[in-house]
């Protein structure tokens, strides 16, 4: 497999709703054009592309694998996404890259919500688009009803260039209605037969149509159609790419990737009229500006936009070759480190095997091991050239975890941490406040998959814990107290004496210590021993074990003795005072609050802002954005949020999007206080 040049390139990327099949297309296609002697995935072969000991056991795509096909002169490089929601950041990345999404439909479903969500990102990321429509030799395929749902929903610059022939166990193949044969596929083996005679209208019909959308592409042409005059076959073809690289025209195939029939249609047109790197390209960079994808350049610029941590391999980064050509042995400096790294081999990688190759042009994607790049890393000669950062899915799904032996939470740590750097969608924290280890991610099939991964890798198992709500505690009035502290043991004793008021502080502010003792009852001495006193006790809280905050502390008077005073006693003293006095303070839990924004079909408004009331939050405002969807904006307690990520997809079959940002703190109901204070006073009993 040599290096392919740039005009000759095709980066399709495979998207579309969970489990319609994309995986099989790509093994389709590399069975179809001889990469592999079996179709992978069927019958009982093994997948080429799924490979990954966790894709294998649950048997959907976790990681973008690629498929490179030498298919009439053109290198396809199909990147396989996984569009299970949690591994769908990878679907961004791989779109990022490509010139063209080619959305796999099922003939039974029509568009379904991931696919509807993918759409609209293709959409931003300017991508040609394109359409399959997958199991139409299933029984429950319904064509025409699909057909008519994609053009309702997103427009009717969708058209078919191909048809199904039959359906069901009627199915036989499919009709091309550029060329205008029917044909019909027995593995390799393709062959080519006239329209049937009650399926002719229809395909001419269907032909009609595809006219029509693709003249727009041209005005000479656009005119002489609308002047009645058919258009050649020629015409026709020079039409579809131009109509597809300008996004003006949305081809729709057909066929059964289980049965390869419509395959080799597909690959002929992907090769023949989809947008090579330098009809689409353009990356938008970090500086605003855009860099044109063009071999012409002889200053190589790169673009890493996935990176493995293979357990063999080690880091194999992924990446696009945007301009100039790369070639083993190159030095190229990292933007965001503004380091130099070498490119010591390049591969092309189908699936899991990689072939070293000599060079690579621009638009080309291919795989370095061992860079120290991370994902969304741009290198070049001059280290100034930046992509902009690609967009992700929000990571909102949050969860504490523990080594099950807790003398191995380094071990733990570093290799998630390893993970995160892998993955966008990931990060690690330990939460001081809560002392917890913190995963944020998109879900938690991510999760699981890592923890499996850890153990695998390291042997070191781990569990998921809830997360721990950072709640605080603080008071409603002005009360004071005495703090005393006297004790004789044997020789010498301890004796500490101050009285201390407490006041709210409503501005923010945490904490302040005031001084009001006169006359020298306490010497200045050991009145800091006062406030660190205080300032010990406010991290244990007064009444539910969280610190207390947003409190003036004065000290206003006291007593010592000459003898047994000291610091360790004024410090005692002062606890004892302080817990005194909020206890006739009004004591209160506070727990933080999230502003969230909701953005949801409309459809899913009013079950939204039900789970909002549900959950103790409060509407805040509500809009459309400029896609019809309804954003919803709310307050809700943190405590209510830690499952919303799984909640909202559930409640909203997985289209809504949120993002949350903290609130402030506010006063928790009197039965969610007791109920706090309950579980530490319990735990106090145990002596935890
Ligand atoms: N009958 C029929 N079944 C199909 C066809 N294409 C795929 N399937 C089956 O659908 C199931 C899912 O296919 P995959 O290719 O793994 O789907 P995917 O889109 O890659 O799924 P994710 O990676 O999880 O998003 C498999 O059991 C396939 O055998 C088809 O054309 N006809
Ligand atoms: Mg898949």
């Amino acid at each position: 497999m040599g290096a392919p040049k740039t005009g000759n390139v095709r980066n399709v990327v495979l998207v579309g709703q969970g489990g319609v099949g994309k995986t099989s297309l790509a093994e389709a296609m590399l069975h179809l054009s001889g990469k592999t002697a079996r179709l992978g995935g069927h019958a009982g072969t093994k997948p080429t592309l799924d490979y990954d000991a966790e894709e294998v056991k649950r048997e959907f795509s976790i990681s973008t694998s690629i498929a490179p096909i030498d298919w009439k002169g053109a290198r396809i490089n199909v990147l396989d996404a996984p569009c299970y929601p949690d591994f769908i950041g990878d679907a961004y990345a791989a779109m990022s890259v490509c010139e063209t999404a080619l959305f796999v439909v099922d003939a039974a479903e029509g568009p379904q919500p991931t696919t509807v969500k993918l759409w609209y990102a293709a959409e931003d990321l300017r991508l040609a688009r394109a359409v399959f429509v997958n199991r139409v030799d299933k029984e429950n395929a319904d064509y025409a009803m699909c057909m008519e749902m994609l053009r309702e929903r997103f427009g009717m610059r969708l058209g078919a260039v191909t048809l199904p022939w039959g359906t069901g166990s009627d199915f036989h193949g499919i009709i091309d209605l550029v060329r205008m044969k029917a044909r019909t596929c027995d593995g390799t083996k393709q062959t080519e037969f006239d329209i049937p005679a009650e399926l002719l209208p229809e395909a001419e019909a269907a032909h009609e149509t595809l006219c029509e959308l693709v003249a727009e592409a041209d005005d000479a042409l656009m005119e002489k159609y609308l002047e009645g005059e058919p258009l050649t076959q020629d015409e026709v073809e020079g039409l579809l790419s131009t109509a597809i690289a300008k996004r003006l025209f949305v081809p729709v195939f057909a066929g059964s990737c289980t049965q390869e029939q419509g395959v080799n249609s597909l690959m002929d047109d992907i090769a023949t009229y989809f947008p090579a790197p330098t009809d689409y390209g353009e990356m938008p960079l970090i500086d605003g500006d855009t860099l044109k994808i063009s071999s012409d350049d002889d200053r190589p610029v790169v673009f890493v936009f996935k990176t493995l941590n293979d357990p063999q391999q080690g880091r194999i980064s992924f990446i696009k070759v945007l301009t100039g050509t790369i070639e083993p042995g190159m030095e190229l400096v990292n933007a965001r480190t503004r380091r130099s790294e070498r490119l010591a081999h390049l591969n092309v990688m189908c699936g899991r095997e990689m072939t070293e190759v000599g060079h690579a042009y621009a638009g080309d994607i291919v795989v370095v091991p061992k860079l120290s790049a991370e994902t969304g890393d741009t290198l070049s000669v001059t280290g100034k050239v930046e992509a902009a950062a690609f967009k992700f899915p929000n990571s909102q799904y949050r969860i504490a975890i523990e080594a099950e032996n807790r003398s191995e939470e380094d071990k733990l740590f570093t290799f998630i941490d390893k993970a995160c750097e892998a993955d966008p969608t990931m990060s690690i924290d330990r939460d001081e406040e809560t002392g917890q280890t913190v995963i944020s991610a998109v879900g938690e099939a991510q999760v699981s998959v890592l923890l499996n991964r850890l153990e695998e890798r390291t042997k070191v198992a781990a569990h998921i814990v809830p997360l721990r709500i950072p709640y605080r505690e603080t008071i409603r009035r002005v009360a004071s107290a005495q703090g005393r502290h006297k004790k004789q043991t044997g020789g010498a004793g301890q004796f500490g004496d101050c009285f201390l008021r407490v006041e709210p502080l409503l501005d923010g502010t945490e904490y302040e210590f005031v001084d009001e003792v006169v006359g020298g009852r306490i010497p200045r001495a050991l009145i800091p021993a006062v406030d660190k006193g205080v300032q010990e006790t406010m991290k244990e809280g007064v009444i539910a074990g969280y610190p207390l905050t947003g409190i003036r502390v004065a000290c206003y008077d006291g007593s010592y003795h000459p003898v047994d005073s000291n610091e360790m006693a004024f410090r005692t003293a002062a606890r004892i005072g302080l817990k005194k006095a909020c206890e006739d303070a009004d004591p209160v839990v506070l727990e933080p609050m999230e502003n969230i924004t909701v953005t949801i079909p409309e459809s899913y408004a009013g079950a939204v802002m039900g789970d909002v009331s549900g959950s103790r939050g409060r509407v805040t405002g509500m809009d459309t954005n400029e896609r019809g969807e309804t954003v919803i904006m709310a307050t809700v307690p943190y405590a209510e949020l830690v499952d919303y990520a799984t909640r909202l997809r559930s409640l909203t079959r997985g289209t809504g999007d949120f993002t949350m940002e903290p609130a402030g703190y506010e006063q928790v109901p009197y039965d969610v206080q007791q109920k706090l204070v309950e579980i530490y006073e319990h735990m106090r009993a145990q002596g935890r």
